[in-house]
């Protein structure tokens, strides 16, 4: 007999059919047992009856994650019965059970209130939680939808690469590799400059991609290894253009998560983005003048915080941009706004009161590009590979990237990051504590 997958039992009632998947909950009930069984579309009740003497021995047997497969007839359950959800008005009255894995005891009931110590230590486990499920769910959505709607506006996919020759971001710590021939390669802490190279074949470019920094900072918002989506795009104005892309990106994600997942916002309390026509833009000084803080070349994290809840009572969105840094506290190949220097054409995408979001205009011409790195004390002939992209002709460009698990940790309101991260690398741990 062929599978049937949970969801497509409410089609099946009246039917024999298998299922497969692993044991949520067993509930016993005097001479019956219930068995919660979840697949991968869902949870279903089955009933084991003494009908069914052999299944009943078996299910006796059963604990909590094991994986077995059932064979049974599907039922509609009686109206005073049926408890919330899809597969709330049906249930699997049990004929045959067959064990495929055996679970060893559980440290803890999957569910409970774990620490996130616990929970990371734990992942393999953890990560099977109804909430880690709808986290990842929701993660998987994001990076769909984000997808989707560059694509839709004219960019090309493409893989940077992991391993390279020195840090893009001239200051962000860099993990050391050892390379062949006695050489120091570095894990890259950002596409930074692939993206831009790919500007000349391609005009609008983007990539998926792992980024590594050597974080001492133990925060709620750092990972080691983050994923951003980052994009990059040619024949611009100025920073406007970018930021409308990404606004575009923004909206159509937010949408499409609203509409597929409206119950994983309600089962982490929280609802779908406040998004507004349009995502209000603030300069750096009208952002903290509106804080009534005093003039200062960045933000604090309470005053993203603060500038975030302003947004939301004010304009009615989760969203906010923040432009106008001063260019000197932006990475080196920033666009400075000719008639506001020295400031910048760089902005910050806040949400719900976290930086999720980064980008600008860059500097676009060899020489004066060249002429920066000198400034900041970059040796130009280290970047005599990314400055071909600009000795061989590129257009006035620029793009953003955004932190995918900060963009899923604000969307359901998680307050540490490290919980939208599926495998989370931080200063203590990859995978295991490294205390230990
Ligand atoms: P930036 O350094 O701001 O910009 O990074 C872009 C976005 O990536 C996410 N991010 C992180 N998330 C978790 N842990 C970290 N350690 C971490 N570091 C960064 C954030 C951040 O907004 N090249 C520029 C982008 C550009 O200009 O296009 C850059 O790397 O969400």
């Amino acid at each position: 007999m062929e599978r049937t997958l949970n969801n497509d039992l409410p089609a099946a009632v009246g039917k024999t059919v298998k299922i497969a998947g692993w044991v949520d909950v067993r509930r016993d009930h005097g001479k019956l047992i219930f068995l919660d069984i979840r697949d991968r579309s869902g949870i279903v009740q089955v009933v084991v009856t003494p009908k069914a003497a052999e299944a009943l021995e078996t299910a006796k047997e059963l604990r909590a994650q094991w994986v077995v497969e059932i064979e049974g007839e599907v039922k509609a359950r009686p109206e005073n019965m049926r408890s919330e959800g899809a597969l709330g008005g049906v249930e699997v009255g049990v004929q045959k059970i067959a064990i495929l894995s055996r679970a060893h005891e559980l440290p803890f009931e999957l569910g409970t209130d774990v620490n996130i110590d616990t929970h990371l230590d734990n992942l393999p486990l953890t990560l099977r939680s109804a909430r880690s499920r709808d986290i990842f769910t929701m993660q998987s959505a994001i990076l769909g939808a984000y997808r989707t709607s560059l694509r839709e506006q004219g960019f090309t996919e493409f893989i940077a690469p992991a391993l390279v020759g020195g840090d893009a971001e001239g200051g962000a710590a860099a993990f050391k590799v050892d390379y062949y021939y006695d050489q120091t390669a570095y894990l890259a802490t950002s596409p930074q400059f692939y993206k831009q190279i790919m500007v000349g074949p391609f005009e609008r470019a983007f990539t998926v991609a792992k980024i590594f920094r050597a974080e001492k900072s133990a925060t709620t918002r750092h990972l080691s290894e983050a994923t951003c989506l980052d994009f990059e795009m040619g024949f611009i104005e100025n920073e406007r253009e970018p930021m409308k892309v990404l606004e575009n990106t923004i909206r159509y994600t937010v949408e499409q998560v609203t509409k597929e997942h409206g119950d994983i916002f309600a089962r982490f309390g929280t609802t779908a983005p406040l998004m507004p026509a349009e995502i209000p833009i603030l300069t750096l000084k009208d952002a903290l003048q509106t804080l009534g803080k005093a003039e200062a070349p960045d933000m604090e994290p309470e005053d993203e915080r603060a500038i975030c809840e302003w947004a939301k009572k004010e304009k009615d969105s989760d969203f906010v941009f923040i432009t106008r840094y001063p260019t000197k506290k932006r990475a080196f190949y920033t666009y400075e706004e000719p008639s506001e220097a020295p400031y910048s054409r760089g902005f910050d995408l806040l949400f719900r009161g976290l930086e999720i979001n980064s980008g600008a205009q860059r500097i676009h011409d060899y020489d004066t590009l060249v002429a920066r790195m000198n400034d900041r004390g970059l040796d130009p002939g280290k970047f005599s590979y990314y400055l071909q992209a600009f000795k061989y002709g590129l257009p006035p460009h620029g793009g953003s990237s955004t932190g995918l698990e900060r963009f899923t940790a604000r969307m359901l309101e998680i307050p540490n990051v490290k919980e939208a991260t599926a495998f989370p690398r931080d200063i203590n741990r990859i995978d295991t504590r490294l205390s230990e």
